[in-house]
């Protein structure tokens, strides 16, 4: 941030010590850190606001493009602030995806680098979180969310940590923003910045709406199924994970709800989701006004995002366990004092960039354990661009790389040793469904991206990883590159096979390297 005349400050001592500080812990001294003492600033930093959905549809929010579902709240904050368009979640090391994202959504780390410390007999995080570096910024901490498949060390660390382990649902599904209200209302709240992480687990399953907002799909009102889905995904050959394929998923919570099911029962899955949303949206809105009530509206930050995507029958697929678009990119909304209203941007963004942007904003510096990169600036400059593309692993079996026109994915099949190779043009086809990588004319630009990929997977440490013990076995299940090149093309053998073998999650496999 470059340093106008007009904020030029007077050097008092209290300026010089600051100035010292920053170069001794290598902290960039901006206007604000010049301008104000760090009592001042501290008086001064807006609050935050984190809303973090749980298994939401990139395309589940009204205002952002789907007539269909009813979520007037959402909308609100989307006309208020500004919408990223590009917002994508890294990836997983393992079926359960929620779990490292969120991981690197508090630690603002990348997806080979998080930490993997949930089973440490301290039980105390090993990279520092959100709630660590606000704390120490003067901020008030508050985590409300779900306890599985977060980063449990890490939300403990709140000033106050409140897990919540029911199901959304009509019965109980005021208790958290309750306790949101609540808080925001307890005495001496405008006195000290405040951070809540209200992250509870919806609209993830199993779903349990409320009649009355299920009401509002009946009839004309019911949503479509997505334009791409189909019965099972036809080039899947073998890769019947846990949760993913329609065909060959057979038990669990979500299996009873979803697998082999007619189109008469997937709508109404849908209809059940898009219901729960829409009760979810009320509860967000409670929030929101209260925010209002009070006027700590003018001086917070709310942003509003979801950990992961979800895939409904999309290309024949159940949850999120693949890198279509359905499952990792995931809405994104930032509302707040400065912010311009109702503006959306098309910059590359991962969802683990929210730490060091909310840092940013709010002027704290950010830790030299952050590895991603804030996009605070395009809050106010719409052709603001850092990333120029996207790298996003899902465990040992799928790579993909994307740019603004085009998507690669590759895909390591169990067993079979075979790989496979998808490349669409998202210009000419969003929905990822005529795959161009066979076409002769495409080879080149095959070849180019998977040597980008190769290269991207490295620059975040996905082939360096000095880990040891429990934790080098857990990321063990990321390998895929090592074995990339010995891999033979898909054979209609392989095909022909395959599609019926059901491989599940924790099945050794022969993976040498
Ligand atoms: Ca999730």
């Amino acid at each position: 941030m470059p340093i106008s005349s007009a904020c030029l400050p007077r050097w008092t001592g209290s300026a010089l010590a600051l100035i010292a500080f920053s170069l001794a812990h290598c902290i960039p001294l901006g206007t604000e850190a010049l301008a104000k003492t760090p009592n001042e600033a501290t008086a001064r930093k807006p609050n935050i606001l984190l809303i973090l959905a749980d298994d939401l549809r990139p395309d589940c929010v009204g205002a952002l493009g789907n007539p269909h579902i009813k979520t007037p709240n959402l909308d609100r904050l989307v006309k208020q602030g500004v919408s990223f368009r590009n917002c994508f979640v890294m990836g997983s090391h393992c079926t359960a995806v929620c779990t490292p994202s969120r991981t690197m959504l508090m630690t603002g780390r990348n997806l080979f680098t998080i930490p993997l410390d949930e089973g440490r007999p301290d039980n105390k995080p090993s990279a520092q979180v959100d709630f660590q570096i606000l704390r120490a910024a003067g901020y008030d901490t508050f985590y409300m969310g779900k306890s599985g498949n977060t980063y449990n060390p890490g939300c403990r660390t709140a000033d106050r940590c409140e897990f919540f382990h029911e199901t959304f649902s009509p019965k109980n599904k005021e208790i958290c923003p309750d306790k949101v209200v609540q808080y925001l209302r307890e005495p001496g709240r405008a006195e000290k910045p405040f951070y809540i992480n209200f992250a509870i687990s919806v609209p993830h399953d199993p779903l349990d709406p409320d009649p009355q907002d299920l009401a509002l799909y009946k009839g004309d009102n019911a949503p479509p199924l997505p334009a791409n889905e189909a019965a099972s995904h036809a080039d899947f050959a073998g890769f019947n994970l846990r949760d993913t394929n329609c065909r060959g998923f057979g038990g669990g919570t979500a299996g009873i709800v979803f697998s082999n099911a007619a189109e008469e029962k997937r709508r109404a899955a849908l209809v059940s989701y898009y219901a729960v949303m829409t009760g979810y949206d009320k509860q967000v809105g409670r929030i929101l006004d209260e925010l209002d009530r009070t006027g700590l509206a003018q001086n917070t930050i709310v942003v509003f995002a979801s950990d992961n995507g979800l895939s409904f029958w999309d290309h024949g697929l159940i949850h999120k366990q693949s890198l279509y678009e359905s499952d990792n990119r995931v809405p994104l909304v930032v509302r707040g004092p400065g912010i311009p209203k109702g503006e959306t941007r098309d910059a590359f963004v991962y969802l683990s960039d929210v730490l060091p942007t909310l840092l940013d904003l709010v002027s704290v510096p950010i830790p030299p354990t952050v590895e991603t990169k804030s996009f605070a600036p395009a809050m106010n400059n719409s052709s603001w661009v850092y990333r120029k593309n996207i790298y996003m692993a899902y465990r040992r079996e799928i790579r993909t790389f994307r740019d603004d026109r085009y998507k690669l994915l590759l895909y390591n099949v169990p067993y079979s040793g075979a790989r496979y190779t998808q490349l669409f043009d998202l210009e000419a086809d969003p929905l990822e469904q005529k795959n161009l990588a066979k076409e002769p004319s495409q080879a080149g630009r095959v070849q180019q991206m998977i040597e980008s990929a190769r290269k991207a997977g490295k620059e975040l440490g996905e082939e360096e990883n000095p880990r040891t013990g429990a934790q080098k076995v857990l990321m063990s299940k990321m390998r895929f590159w090592t074995t990339w090149d010995k891999r033979h093309e898909l054979t209609p053998e392989d095909k022909q096979h395959f599609p019926e073998k059901y491989v599940i999650d924790n099945t050794p496999e022969e993976w040498g390297d």
